[in-house]
């Protein structure tokens, strides 16, 4: 079959290739079938240039992923297909449509939703469709008949090791290595234990339940083959791993970080680690191991916003050591931080920045907090009333929430000053080109001029210029928060 695997990526900066549809290709391709890619994280976002390329594919299946952000985008997509090609099937799988199954078939144009994880679905709906059948009892599939939902039940997780390898070379890998000044990004394991109430792993285990393991690991050797063909194929510098928590198992990073310098050699990478799973001897392991940068969540520097809306559950203390411990290893740090949290007041944005002060990370980034559908956070702004819009398309420059203690506006100054407050005593060049380079982000063809630099490799000279990477600051800034 002829299946056309589309990517409505429309977020500005950091690129990044979709991991999901690199492991649904796989199996596609594994299956024996014809797979492209539809990719408009570079470009190509008109209806003319989209239809061009399906026009030299003529897709029999298109199977979009769709994040909350890019959902209407993605739709907009398989209304423009669908007119143009009637007869092709539509599926629609990823974050979003995770979440939101009902809505997302809802749309006129969506045929079959995934729920979850979709490499085995995937496999068993081409494979049905190819026969010529219309069977609609497949696991992790709702599809739609008569008007009506059919939703299915979920199946088992699958062991991340008995699927194929994820197929970067649907997309042009090296453009995104390029992009991110040398950087290639992978995915060691699903899920995350913990219960974050901004956060949609919280959902995804309920959906799971009794599905078998939420978290799932790949095995070492497994994994540092996936980098070894990775470094082998392609010009990079830098591995960064797109984990939810890296460093969630203690013994799998010991046997990780005593393989990796055998296996793939001096090739740095960067990891999320969430505070409370990080220990000293696993940072000090980590850095032998070529640990670059570690990222992690600070969120709040008020323990109560922290611990009971966020439930973070963790010490001011806890935070302090492991910031500490990560600079002993010689692994940079950076810190997530969220400003605009329900129920949170000025006072409480200071008490993060003080918190920031004293942990003093190499790099910091702050977002203001949106609401997620399926998280207890956005059932919360929607009972209080505090939801602008259902969802927000532009989570770095707004936010789908009206907080009843700040105006968006001055969120957003508080966000564009952030890095400045941090920095500005112990590192006051750098605070100041926070600064500017926080203010001009909002516009969006300084967030397209800056793009276009950082992919021209302007990145790399700012770092030769200024050995405090401030440039780096604002960009990473832009992938929010996450352990
Ligand atoms: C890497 C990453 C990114 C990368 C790549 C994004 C991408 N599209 O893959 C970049 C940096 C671009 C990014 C950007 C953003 N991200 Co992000 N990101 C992640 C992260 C950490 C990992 C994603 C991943 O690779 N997962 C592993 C793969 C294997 O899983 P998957 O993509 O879900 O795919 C599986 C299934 O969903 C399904 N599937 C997926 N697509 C399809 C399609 C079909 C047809 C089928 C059948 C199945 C299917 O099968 C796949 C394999 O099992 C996740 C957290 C997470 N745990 O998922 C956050 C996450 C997806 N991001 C999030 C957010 C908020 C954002 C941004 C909005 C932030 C911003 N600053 O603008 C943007 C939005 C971009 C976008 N539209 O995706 C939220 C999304 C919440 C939501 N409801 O949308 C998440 C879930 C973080 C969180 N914990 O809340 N992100
Ligand atoms: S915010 Fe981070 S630590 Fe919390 S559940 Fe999500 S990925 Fe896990």
């Amino acid at each position: 079959m002829r299946i056309l695997l589309i990517y409505p990526n429309i977020i500005e900066s950091p690129k990044e290739i979709s991991a999901g549809l690199a492991s649904v290709g796989a199996i596609l391709k594994e299956e024996g079938h014809t797979v492209k890619l539809l990719d408009t994280t570079f470009g190509g976002r008109t209806d003319e240039q989209i239809m061009t390329q399906v026009d030299t594919f003529k897709p029999e299946i298109a199977c979009i992923t769709v994040a909350t952000n890019d959902f209407k985008f993605g739709m907009h997509i398989l209304d423009i297909i669908r007119e143009r090609y009637p007869s092709v099937t539509t599926i629609v799988g990823g974050i979003h449509a995770t979440v939101a199954p009902e809505e997302t078939l809802a749309q006129k144009n969506v045929d079959m939703v995934c729920v979850g994880e979709g490499d085995m679905p995937i496999r068993d709906i081409a494979r049905m469709i190819a026969k010529g059948e219309r069977n609609t009892n497949i696991q992790n599939i709702w599809f739609k008949k008569e008007g009506k939902i059919i939703p299915n039940p979920q199946r088992q997780l699958p062991n991340l090791d008995e699927l194929p390898i994820p197929d970067r070379s649907l997309f042009d890998f090296q453009r995104y290595i390029d992009w991110h000044g040398g950087t290639a990004t992978i995915i060691s394991t699903r899920g995350c234990p913990y219960p974050c109430t901004y956060c949609v792993n919280r959902k995804q285990k309920e959906i799971y339940k009794g599905s078998g393991m939420f978290v799932r690991y790949k095995s070492v050797d497994k994994l540092l083959a996936e980098i070894k063909g990775i470094k082998d194929k392609y010009k990079l510098k830098e591995i960064l791993f797109n984990d939810d928590t890296f460093t969630l198992d203690p013994r799998r990073i010991k046997e990780f970080c005593e393989k990796y310098p055998t296996v793939v050699g001096k090739l740095p990478f960067t990891i999320n680690g969430r505070v409370n799973t990080v220990t000293r001897d696993m940072l000090m392991i980590l850095g032998k191991a070529g640990c670059a940068r570690i990222n992690m969540g600070v969120e709040c520097g008020n323990l109560r916003i922290r611990n009971d809306i966020l439930e973070r559950d963790m010490t001011d203390q806890q935070v302090i050591d492991t910031f500490h411990w990560a600079k002993e290893a010689g692994i940079k740090t950076y810190a997530f931080n969220m400003i605009g949290i329900p129920y949170e007041t000025k006072e409480n944005i200071q008490e993060t920045i003080e918190l920031n002060r004293k942990i003093n990370p190499d790099f910091v980034g702050v977002s203001i907090f949106t609401a997620f559908p399926g998280t207890p956070l956005y059932d919360l702004c929607k009972r209080e009333g505090w939801l602008t819009e259902e969802y927000s398309t532009s989570y770095f420059q707004d936010t789908n929430v009206k907080h009843p203690n700040f105006t968006i506006d001055e969120l957003k100054k508080i966000r564009d000053s952030f890095g400045f407050e941090i920095y500005r005593k112990t590192k006051p060049l750098r605070a100041y080109v926070d600064l500017v380079d926080k203010k001009l982000t909002r516009y969006q063809p300084y967030m397209h001029l800056r793009s276009m630099l950082i992919a021209a490799g302007f990145k790399r000279v700012l770092h030769l210029l200024d050995k405090e990477n401030f440039f780096e600051v604002s960009q990473q800034d832009i992938l929010g928060t996450s352990a």
